[in-house]
């Protein structure tokens, strides 16, 4: 490949076009083309057992899930998050009208400090959203031990974490909702969708009512739900690629290796390491640069850039710098310096070491 070619931070990997006309001549046949109809009752239990969860609701997003989960719990007033993440965790703490509480994260896993928990709970506080950033696993423990001595929900924003199987526990059934994004940009992915993720039969009912505008039958309204469904076509094609995802990830592992071999002898350049976790996903490849690398961070991504290379700063500008969340507050100090320090190097199954060469040859040569 030339280097006039762009690499970009992922790419879908996408199974064979051919095999999922199957699908679609199935969907062809039935005419039904969404409301939960049968591509989508076959994605959510092949989930279940592949995700080992007793109930998955399908969405059409995560970031509607995510929404929909906190109102879902009937939260009120603060939600404790984090800042570290992806936009949409704290646009759905404010899409429900209620207040994001900054807590700052961890230096070492990224993710919210429970240390840090306590003191930012108010007699306002009614839940604990956390994410599983990078797919790297919260503290669930310490987490859930805050959240009952206080008599809070917790959300888990598990929108990274498809496919990563912790040492102990099963990182998807912890708190009280987490929720998976399935987004193109995913290591699984049905173009767009995501799931709610639950412990009994009564809320998973409650769910697929919500995402279904809050139908109970034909005629009866319980709650203001939303339009939330997941496609058949989107379903479909999950259910294809869920044939390939452990082929997927494990293409991903070697480039994960490979990028962590040739980075050992780059000072200041250290990738993340992975914590408690059996099985990774490599959805990311998240490196922090110190101020030993001769250039900074955003040096670095403009000369790859330059280099046709579009590796990401997630997650930069931290939330609480975006407009919305300025008046927040956020006494954050690592969030604000891992914000700064933080590059996502393009990762995806079928990077060549041709590509993966281009990438190091720039950080080589600063
Ligand atoms: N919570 C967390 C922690 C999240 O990270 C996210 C989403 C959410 C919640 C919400 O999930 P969803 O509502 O989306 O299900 C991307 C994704 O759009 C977003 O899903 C993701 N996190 C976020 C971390 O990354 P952008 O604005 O960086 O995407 P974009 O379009 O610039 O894509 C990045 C690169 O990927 C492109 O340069 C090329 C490649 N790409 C992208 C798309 C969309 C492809 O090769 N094919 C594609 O179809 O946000």
């Amino acid at each position: 490949m030339s280097n006039d070619t762009p690499i970009y931070v992922t790419r879908p990997t996408l199974p064979d076009l051919q095999e999922f006309t199957s699908y679609l001549q199935e969907i062809w046949d039935s005419g039904i083309l969404t409301n939960a109809g049968p591509m989508h009752q076959q994605l959510e239990t092949a989930l279940c057992d592949y995700l080992d969860v007793p109930y998955i609701s399908l969405l059409n997003n995560a970031t509607i899930a995510l929404i929909s989960a906190v109102k879902l719990l009937d939260l009120k007033d603060e939600v404790i998050t984090t800042p570290f993440s992806f936009v949409a965790t704290s646009h759905a703490v404010m899409w429900n009208g209620l207040t994001p509480v900054f807590v700052d994260i961890d230096r070492d896993t990224l993710n919210i400090d429970p240390a840090k928990i306590e003191a930012a709970i108010t007699d306002k506080t009614t839940a604990i959203m956390a994410v599983h950033c990078y797919g790297q696993p919260c503290d669930i423990e310490a987490i859930q031990t805050i959240a009952d001595k206080h008599g809070l929900k917790v959300i888990y924003d598990a929108a990274h974490i498809f496919g990563n199987r912790h040492q102990t526990h099963n990182l998807l059934q912890a708190g009280d909702l987490s929720v998976l994004s399935f987004h193109a940009t995913k290591v699984f992915n049905t173009f767009e969708g995501g799931a709610i993720i639950c412990k009994d039969a009564a809320m998973k009912a409650r769910i697929d009512r919500f995402r279904n505008f809050g139908f109970n039958g034909e005629t009866a309204v319980d709650e203001i739900g939303i339009n939330g469904k997941m496609s058949e076509v989107h379903a479909a094609f999950g259910l294809l690629n869920l044939k390939h995802v452990d082929e997927f990830m494990s293409k991903r592992r070697a480039v994960d290796e490979w990028y962590r071999d040739h980075l050992k002898d780059i000072d200041g350049i250290t990738p993340i390491t992975y914590q408690n976790l059996k099985h990774t996903n490599h959805s990311y490849f998240p490196v922090i640069i110190h101020d030993a690398y001769p250039l900074s961070r955003d040096a670095l991504y403009d000369k790859m850039k330059a280099s046709n290379i579009f590796a990401r700063r997630y997650f930069y500008p931290a939330i609480n710098d975006f407009v919305p969340y300025q008046s927040f507050g956020c006494q954050c100090p690592i969030s604000d310096n891992i914000a700064g320090r933080v590059i996502c190097l393009p990762i995806y199954a079928d990077m060549t070491v041709e590509d993966r060469e281009r990438v190091m040859a720039v950080i080589r040569n600063p």
